[in-house]
């Protein structure tokens, strides 16, 4: 280490919490829904570490437009969205991933505190560590939970108002009632004076909607397959993702994408404690993703008893970014 190094203000390591055991245990969340009528693996089984990364990769393809869209209205609003969510408060992000999007609104919404939370322990950690260094004078704090089934703020949070992030259209990933409930635990944990800043995807053209999700190189393709090596792990089963195809469609009447892993031959697969049967062409659904109307983005979020909101979205209009007074 040089003498410069030596100097350098050390940043301090951010706090982490680990709230993944609090609740359903996700082992025995996996089997019943493999064994269901209608076989399903919930999409937060998607994220270990290298299910993350390939979300990653998702977010630069040209064909999913999602994440460069959001930037820019980030970029564009970034401003407005401060004056309306307010300065100097916690910031909690849900689903915070590789946290950069949030750090994009550290300038302009000069948060006390910043609050990460993921089910992706291991990525979360060393993403937030590495984060802390670039900003040393922000209070930092990581939870891993799975906070779609319930959203538990420790003590070490900053009480509200906070400002509650939740991009990406991850909203997206909730059935509609689900949506709600969500959206009213989140309300919640904005308290009152706080805000929601929120990403949705917006129905749009279903050629463009279905190649978003079935790109041409196939990293969606390995986003959606790698959830069976995950719930090997998990589980302990054998699935052979070689004996599985990525599928996904965007149906117009649910105005959802449906991804589904389907058997390419009869399988077999065992795990601890159970196994089923699968004939060719049988599936496996593995996640929804709901895209929004406007009005019905609006209609949520009133329902779930937001009260002024605003909403900016990108100049193809398919996509929007909310900030909703909890
Ligand atoms: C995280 N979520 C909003 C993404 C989506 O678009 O529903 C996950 C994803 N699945 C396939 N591609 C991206």
């Amino acid at each position: 280490m040089g003498s410069n190094d030596a100097k350098a203000p050390l940043a301090a390591v951010p706090a982490f919490l680990d709230l993944r055991t609090a609740g359903a245990d996700p082992a025995d969340e996996l089997r019943a829904s493999l064994a269901a009528d209608v076989p399903f693996i919930a999409p937060k089984f998607f994220y270990d570490a290298l299910g993350s990364r390939l979300f990653e990769a998702i977010c630069e393809l040209p064909e999913y437009p999602l994440t460069r869209a959001e930037r820019r209205l980030f970029e564009r609003h970034g401003e407005a969205i401060a004056e309306r969510a307010g300065l100097d408060r916690p910031l909690v992000d849900l689903g915070a991933g590789n946290c950069e999007k949030a750090e994009r609104l550290f300038g302009v919404l000069a948060p006390s505190q910043y609050v990460a939370v993921d089910i992706a322990a291991d990525f979360l950690r060393e993403r937030l560590a590495a984060l802390a260094l670039r900003h040393p004078g922000l209070p930092m704090l990581g939870l891993a939970q799975d906070f779609t089934a319930a959203l538990e703020l420790p003590d070490a949070v900053q009480p509200g108002p906070r400002t509650v992030f939740y991009p990406g259209s991850s909203i997206g990933n909730f059935a509609p009632p689900a949506a709600l409930e969500f959206l009213e635990r989140t309300r919640a944990a904005c308290g009152a004076g706080g805000c929601l800043v929120l990403g949705a995807d917006l129905v749009r053209d279903k050629h463009a909607l279905d190649l978003a999700y079935a790109d041409p190189l196939g990293v969606t393709a390995a986003f959606n397959l790698n959830v069976l090596r995950n719930v090997n792990r998990c589980i302990d089963a054998d699935f052979d993702v070689a004996d599985w195809r990525h599928v996904a469609f965007f149906d117009p009447v649910t105005a959802r994408i449906e991804m589904h892993v389907e058997a390419r031959c009869d399988v077999a697969v065992r795990w601890k404690g159970g196994g089923r049967s699968f004939r060719a062409a049988d599936r496996i659904h593995t996640e929804n993703s709901y895209k929004y109307t406007l009005p019905g983005l609006r209609a949520l979020l009133q329902r779930a008893g937001f009260g002024d909101t605003k909403v900016w979205t990108d100049e193809e209009g398919g996509f929007a970014v909310a900030a909703a007074a909890a």
